[in-house]
């Protein structure tokens, strides 16, 4: 109920009714004090929303009380079943900006012309856990993008990684078992560290590639907005001469690739679990809009023939060396939902929402996903009706016969409800603007069976290893030693390490040492016996695609009453000149009393602003605040954390006690800068937009055992 009064402007009159306008434009009945006023879903007034009707003051509830049962029945139904997988998600609006016509490849309305905007709802996922797990769990992110074009839906169905584990959609049901949570035990959640997930990747070697991934810092990315996309699969550009391009899709992010150290990701799911959506939330609502570009890898058959695997594959990609990618168009979040449920949980994505222009290769993973897409939706909104809902409906002009079934809202008028019909009334196909499938010619016995071209399972598994910096290398060494550290089951340990004997024999070297495997099992029987050598592809990496400077990123500074006004105004100061944020850790939340009398307030209290929270931090404590953070462990966590996730810290001089405190000040190196003057504020700040000094992680032990 409104607490304000509304004011007249505001109120009409209908049917003798004064009414007045809600927040979404919608009308409340008024009471005589202006009050908006509560109703049933019936629309009945009601007097008294604190009491059940009962017999006598201390007797019996009714059960002519229609508001309370209303009111509960309603309540018992809110939740519907949570997706499958990728159950956990959070969107935004926004719009897909066209670059240039792509008429020569694809009759797409949305790539006809230069400049036009296309709406957009994104959501992003993790996979496995359920819809109240935490942000920072190892996963693959899902991103999805649903274009609302003149010509109908475009759903663009993708991952953060642009490889799949499997290779045919008749095990995916299969790969989902083995990664969630056991089925006795429904543990763990979110999480692939264990027996089961194991035991079936170890039995498919074609997930080796997606291993690579997963095991790399990607599945622990720092925020969504600074993740790629990928559409994984070969789609078709068709153009309106119906002839066939094939087409990779490509998210890249504008502020560049970054990950966080797995040490932080445990932490940040203690300290924040809500970690991205948080970030996503308060980047769009403070007008920061998150802004991809896309990118298309295009090609013909005879490439397509030429090139060493099946584009068919989705376990393999096309490295960007090889066939560079093509911006075409940007994608800018720049509006939250209203509400929740309505648009991120009731979103209903498709891979077979294609527009005329856009068309499918005979990828097994995407032909079973076009059948997995739409029944589950009948399931999870409870009817075929669910592109009725808003988020779900075409913003174009539809016309169709469907009718009737469980909550329709759109419903055909007037007499004729089929076509062909005699009265020339209703819509009727067209063969120049209507949907046409590319005519490919097949041809072939019904067969169960993988094909060989699918069978190389390792080289490109190598290729992403060997193309990752050192500290990459090694975070991948550590995160298969932890997963497989909660594998009880010796066996299937061993049998992973023959698969990454496949791979890289340093790699499967060091985690077997690591896991205390005192022997190294014989390499895995590979299909292809000879695996390719192929080239490093230096974009494989997220530290070589890094941003340039530290935009969109947050700095966490820890001051204490007295701080140096001058020093902080000038530090926060050339933060805000890179677009980066800042926020304040104080011991007391409310804020600071600084140098100069002035009171600043702060965003944490140190306990709640743990610096996992923050790219970076700065140590600015006066001189007696420094003697009380000495006393405080969560102080002393604060930077040594900072020191361990090889962040850079910068520090005024009264800090040092506090440096030595954590054990840093005697390992102290290029990442830790004394901030003494607007000049050192300035070059600490520069400094940042390297984001980490990963040559400072050996000696931390952060990822070496
Ligand atoms: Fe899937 C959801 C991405 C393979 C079956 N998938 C789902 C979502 C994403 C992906 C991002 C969440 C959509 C949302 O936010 O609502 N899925 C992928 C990618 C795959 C993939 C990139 C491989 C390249 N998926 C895949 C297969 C199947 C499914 C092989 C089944 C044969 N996926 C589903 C699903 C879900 C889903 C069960 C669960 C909820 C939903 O669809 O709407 O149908």
């Amino acid at each position: 109920m409104a607490k304000t009064a509304k004011p007249a402007t505001d109120q009409v009159a209908i049917h003798d009714q004064t009414l007045s306008r809600g927040q979404g434009g919608e009308l409340h009945q008024t009471a005589e004090d202006g009050y908006d006023v509560l109703t049933t879903s019936q629309g009945t007034p009601v007097a008294d929303d604190q009491n059940t009707l009962r017999v006598g003051a201390r007797g019996p509830a009714s059960m002519e009380d229609f508001h309370f049962r209303e009111k509960i029945f309603h309540f018992d139904h809110e939740r519907i079943p949570e997706r499958v997988v990728h159950a956990r998600g959070y969107g935004a609006h926004g719009y897909f900006e066209t670059y240039e016509s792509l008429a020569k490849y694809t009759r797409a309305d949305v790539f006809q012309r230069p400049g036009e905007k296309t709406s957009v709802f994104v959501r992003f996922s993790t996979v496995a856990g359920n819809k109240g797990s935490a942000d920072l769990a190892r996963d693959v992110r899902g991103f999805a993008v649903k274009m609302y074009t003149k010509e109908g839906n475009w759903d663009l169905v993708g991952n953060n990684i642009p490889v799949f584990f499997i290779q045919d959609a008749i095990k995916f049901p299969d790969l989902i078992h083995a990664a969630k949570q056991e089925p006795d035990r429904a543990f763990p959640q979110a999480q692939t560290a264990h027996d089961n997930f194991w035991d079936f990747i170890s039995l498919t070697p074609e997930s080796m590639h997606m291993v690579m991934w997963i095991m790399s810092d990607r599945t622990i990315p720092r925020s969504l907005r600074f993740m790629e996309g990928f559409g994984v699969h070969t789609f078709r550009f068709i153009n309106d001469k119906d002839q066939s391009t094939f087409v990779k899709f490509h998210w890249k992010p504008k502020l560049g690739l970054q990950s966080v150290a797995w040490n932080e990701a445990v932490k940040i799911n203690g300290a924040d679990p809500d970690y991205h959506r948080r970030d996503l939330w308060q980047s769009i609502q403070s007008g920061d809009f998150p802004e991809w570009e896309l990118g298309v890898q295009l090609f013909d058959q005879e490439f397509a023939d030429s090139f060493d695997f099946d584009i068919l594959d989705p376990t393999k990609i096309i490295p960007e060396e090889v066939l560079p990618v093509k911006p075409i168009g940007r994608l800018v979040l720049d509006r939250m939902p209203d509400n929740f449920f309505a648009e991120t949980e009731q979103v209903a994505f498709m891979t077979q929402n294609v527009p005329p222009g856009i068309g499918f290769s005979n990828d097994p993973l995407l032909q079973g996903r076009n059948f997995s897409y739409l029944d589950t939706q009948l399931k999870r909104l409870g009817g075929p009706n669910f592109t009725h809902l808003p988020i779900n409906a075409p913003k174009c002009p539809f016309a169709h016969f469907q009718q009737d079934g469980h909550m329709a809202m759109r419903n055909p008028v007037g007499r004729v409800n089929y076509e062909p019909n005699s009265f020339g009334e209703g819509p009727r196909e067209s063969k120049t603007r209507g949907y046409r499938h590319f005519p490919a010619e097949e041809a072939g016995a019904k067969v169960q069976l993988r094909p060989e071209s699918f069978a190389d399972h390792y080289s490109q598994a190598r290729q992403f290893f060997i193309s990752q910096t050192p500290p990459e290398q090694r975070h991948i060494i550590m995160a298969l030693t932890f997963e497989l550290s909660k594998v009880e089951t010796i066996a299937i340990r061993e049998r992973m390490v023959s698969h990454l004997l496949n791979i890289d024999e340093t790699l499967a070297s060091e985690v077997a040492h690591r896991l205390g495997i005192k022997s190294l099992p014989k390499a895995a029987p590979a299909a292809v016996a000879t695996r390719q050598d192929l080239e490093p592809s230096p974009a494989l990496s997220i530290v070589e695609r890094g941003p340039k400077r530290f935009e969109g990123r947050k700095l966490g500074v820890l001051v204490t009453d007295g701080v140096d006004a001058k020093l902080l105004k000038s530090l926060t100061s050339a933060v805000l000149k890179e677009k980066g944020l800042v926020e304040l850790v104080a011991p007391k939340v409310a804020g600071v009393t600084a140098s100069d009398g002035s009171f600043i307030e702060a965003q944490h209290m140190i306990d709640g602003g743990p610096s996992v929270l923050f790219d970076a931090v700065a140590l600015l404590p006066s001189e007696a605040g420094v003697e009380d953070l000495l006393k405080e462990a969560t102080a002393r966590d604060f930077v040594a954390d900072a020191f361990q996730h090889c962040k850079f810290i910068g520090y005024s001089g009264v800090a040092l006690p506090l440096l030595d405190k954590a054990g840093v000040e005697k390992d102290m190196d290029e990442g830790v800068l004394e901030i003494s003057s607007a000049t050192s504020a300035t070059t600490f700040v520069e400094e940042l937009g390297k984001l980490r000094v990963w040559g400072r992680e050996p000696s931390v032990k952060l990822s070496s055992a």
